[in-house]
């Protein structure tokens, strides 16, 4: 199958989904075209059956912003007519279920019928989706694709609460491969962080509001008044710089590693003994995923899918957005028994192989399939 995906190129969810899924595909022999505006940050490397089609934007003097929507539905059309695309699959509603619409649009009056699979990711919902100046515009192109599906349970729920939906969402959790993610003992990163054998907690996110990272520091800053503590707090965005300010207020610099943005975040996972998510709104939470299959529990919120991925009590627990009391009670009974923490740990490792890659990727297919079908049996 000749396949386009569309999708943001950076360090988000979103992207890191997308990005997998393309290269599961392509070593399964479909073909895959990449269409964004920067190459994938997780395709780092060439692969056989990927091919990447970056999108320039068109400066000139009259426009304060570049018609970047414009830009891509011209790719898209043109990857879909020299290629041969068989079906395009945008990941994350705006602008790229739209821009697909007019796409499609458009290879209609040329005789093709480009099949469209949107994947809602959750902010492209529960935030952004929901803004007045988007949400008629969301709520037209999911209701225009193929097929859409979603990443969790919650967030069907939730994209049918918000907006009047004509079709039904599939639920494909996301996946992760559990071969990559998964623990290896690494006793040099280990003594670099905890010399004399404290815990280690972590964090990875883009640190975004929603990520609510002054809950991870806060919880790490009770945590660490009964307990020796190390925190590593891994990647970047618009809430480093209050954190950092946050850590040197209470006087944990020492003791709190930013370590920014990192490529093999398994190789860190892998020495951490508890990972904290107290997101506000998260709709399934690939990070918590990637620690569990590295044998990490979960002190997350209770919030969107999460509680379909971190099970309460058996992978980690969940508490109440912003309750920092509850996280750090929860991470304390975690962290203070060994025997408990093995027991946690293995949990962990077990519910993330539910999620693995050879288990979730062919419920793609399978959608692929069912829009080449309704593309076959529609009349244009
Ligand atoms: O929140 C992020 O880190 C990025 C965001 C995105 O869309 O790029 O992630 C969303 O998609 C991920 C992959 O499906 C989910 O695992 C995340 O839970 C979701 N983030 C939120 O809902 C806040």
């Amino acid at each position: 199958m000749k396949i386009g995906i569309v999708c943001y190129p950076t360090y988000g969810g979103s992207g890191v989904m997308a990005t997998e899924l393309g290269i599961g595909l392509a070593n399964k022999g479909h073909e895959v075209h990449f269409i964004s505006y920067k190459r994938p940050a997780r395709l780092t490397s060439y692969h056989q059956n990927i091919y990447f089609h970056e999108v320039g934007s068109l400066e000139y003097p009259l426009f304060e912003y570049a018609p970047y929507e414009s830009s891509l539905i011209s790719k898209i059309v043109d990857v879909s007519l020299h290629e041969k695309l068989d079906i395009l699959h945008v990941h994350y509603a705006i602008p790229h279920a739209a821009v697909a619409y007019f796409a499609k649009e458009i290879l209609l009056t040329k005789g093709i019928y480009l099949p469209v699979i949107t994947t809602l990711h959750g902010t492209d919902i529960t935030l952004v989706g929901l803004d007045p100046s988007m949400a008629s515009v969301v709520e037209f192109s999911i209701n225009k694709s193929d097929i859409v599906s979603c990443v969790s349970e919650s967030l069907k729920q939730q994209t049918m609460d918000y907006f009047n939906t004509k079709h039904p969402i599939d639920v494909i959790y996301n996946f992760i491969d559990t071969e990559r993610f998964s623990r290896k003992s690494n006793a040099r990163f280990k003594s670099a962080f905890a010399p004399n054998g404290e815990k280690i907690l972590a964090h990875t996110s883009n640190f975004r509001k929603v990520k609510r990272i002054e809950d991870v520091i806060k919880t790490y800053d009770i945590v660490r008044k009964e307990l020796n503590v190390k925190l590593l707090l891994i990647g970047d965005g618009p809430e480093r710089r209050m954190a950092e300010e946050f850590c040197r207020e209470i006087h944990a610099c020492d003791d709190i590693f930013f370590l920014g943005k990192q490529d093999s975040v398994e190789e860190l996972l892998s020495i951490a003994d508890l990972f904290l998510l107290p997101s506000k709104n998260e709709s399934f939470g690939l990070s918590a995923l990637e620690a569990m299959s590295c044998g990490v529990p979960v002190v997350s919120t209770n919030i969107g899918g999460l509680p379909e991925v971190n099970i309460d009590g058996q992978t980690g627990f969940t508490c109440d957005v912003g309750d920092v009391q509850c996280m750090a009670k929860k991470a304390l009974y975690i962290l203070k028994d060994e025997n408990i923490l093995a027991q946690f740990r293995a949990n962990a490792r077990s519910k993330a192989l539910e999620f693995s890659k050879s288990q979730i990727m062919p419920q793609y297919e399978s959608l692929y399939d069912r829009a080449l079908e309704k593309a076959k049996s529609t009349v244009y």
